[in-house]
């Protein structure tokens, strides 16, 4: 991560005590993944002594595909349990959703509008996704998601991004948009950047390890749900593919199932990785992935205990995304009237300031 620590752009008031992290996540499954958890979710709990942080579930992102209404919204409260199971804390951090805070859509025209069409066309997601179905058959929303996701960054000014490696285009569109307003009208957005922790940025599919663990691509048993049955997830441990070697070490290249298996271990065990690979020194596969699995379900279990007793008080997830979506709007309200004001549009009517 780098340390770079622009100057507050504008507004005038006194600098944030603590630097602003962001980050959303969609509610496009029951359950997050454990790439999800390792590589973004609990990151975001980590970062709420240092900084002051505003998570938020992305559940405009999530209708760029056909999406199921009510599905739709019952994942939405199960991604907002589930951040408070994985300590996300909203005594700490503004947790809000984004159909919520309509500052995000207003913003995305805004950045639309300074985005070239071959520019949008050319993002990888749109690329692979349109490249699997034709491009006659994604929605326009899947073009310009790209820009909504600039959006939802800058209105919060944000020093980091805290995301998997899978969203680095992204936040580098992002900065490029941010650039091009400031340059062109004045400067208004901070340039954000990416935080993506080395060791968890890309938890690999248990079956395809080549491949990133993914709630679309990976096929059931190449993923780990955090809220499935722990015995499902001890069996999709142990029956992770490997190679036809027995020595457990870390060669991304040559052994990416075993070298996938040692960060999830260390990842959730805190021992560190060569310490691993001297431990199973000798004991093949067999013994790793058993101890692995009781690793994992000693993390899925205690995790999945409190969603569901979380998403048995659907009140107070309520009041959580009321209190969130207040904090965000004080902010987001703020720089999209400089962004309105900058770009030429008349002020709102007095009563409505
Ligand atoms: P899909 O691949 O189906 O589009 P996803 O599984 O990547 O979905 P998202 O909601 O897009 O899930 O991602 C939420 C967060 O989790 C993002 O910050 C993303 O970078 C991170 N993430 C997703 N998959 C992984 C993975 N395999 N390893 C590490 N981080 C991941
Ligand atoms: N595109 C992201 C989700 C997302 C996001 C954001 C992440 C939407 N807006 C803003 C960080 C900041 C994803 O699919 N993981």
């Amino acid at each position: 991560m780098s340390s770079a620590t622009p100057a507050e752009p504008t507004g005038g008031s006194a600098p944030a005590a603590r630097p602003r992290v962001l980050s959303g996540i969609q509610p496009t499954s029951d359950t997050i993944h454990l790439g999800n958890y390792l590589g973004a979710v609990r990151q975001w709990a980590s970062l709420q002594e240092e900084f002051e942080p505003f998570f938020f579930i992305a559940n405009q992102h999530a209708i760029t595909v056909e999406h199921d209404p009510k599905k739709l919204l019952e994942r939405t409260y199960r991604s907002v349990a589930q951040l408070l199971a994985a300590g996300v804390d909203p005594a700490r951090s503004a947790i809000f959703v984004q159909s919520q805070v309509p500052e995000h859509s207003q913003l995305a025209w805004v950045l639309e509008c300074l985005t070239g069409f071959g520019e949008a066309r050319r993002m990888t997601q749109f690329k692979d996704k349109s490249a699997k179905v034709g491009e006659g058959a994604v929605s326009v929303g899947l073009l310009t998601y790209p820009m909504l996701m600039a959006a939802d960054i800058l209105l919060y000014r944000p020093q980091y991004v805290p995301v998997g490696e899978d969203q680095r285009q992204h936040l580098e569109l992002t900065r490029d948009l941010a650039q091009r307003f400031n340059h062109r009208f004045k400067k208004t957005f901070r340039l954000p950047e990416a935080y993506i922790p080395k060791s968890t940025a890309k938890i690999m599919d248990l079956q395809e390890p080549r491949a990133k663990m993914s709630k679309s691509a990976s096929s059931p048993s190449g993923l780990i749900d955090v809220l499935d049955d722990p015995k499902i997830t001890a069996k999709k441990i142990r029956s992770a593919v490997t190679d036809s070697d027995t020595v457990v070490r870390f060669d991304e290249e040559n052994k990416p199932g075993i070298a996938n298996l040692l960060r999830i271990h260390s990842a959730l065990s805190g021992e560190e990785i060569p310490a691993l690979e001297e431990r199973y020194a000798g004991q093949g596969y067999g013994q790793f992935k058993k101890d692995l699995a009781d690793v994992v379900v000693d993390f899925v279990a205690p995790f999945r205990e409190r969603t569901l007793a979380l998403l048995d008080d659907r009140a107070h997830l309520q009041q959580v995304m009321a209190k969130g979506a207040d904090q965000a709007r004080a902010v987001a309200s703020r720089t999209l009237a400089d962004v309105y004001d900058r770009v030429g549009f008349v002020a709102p009517p007095p009563e409505r300031r």
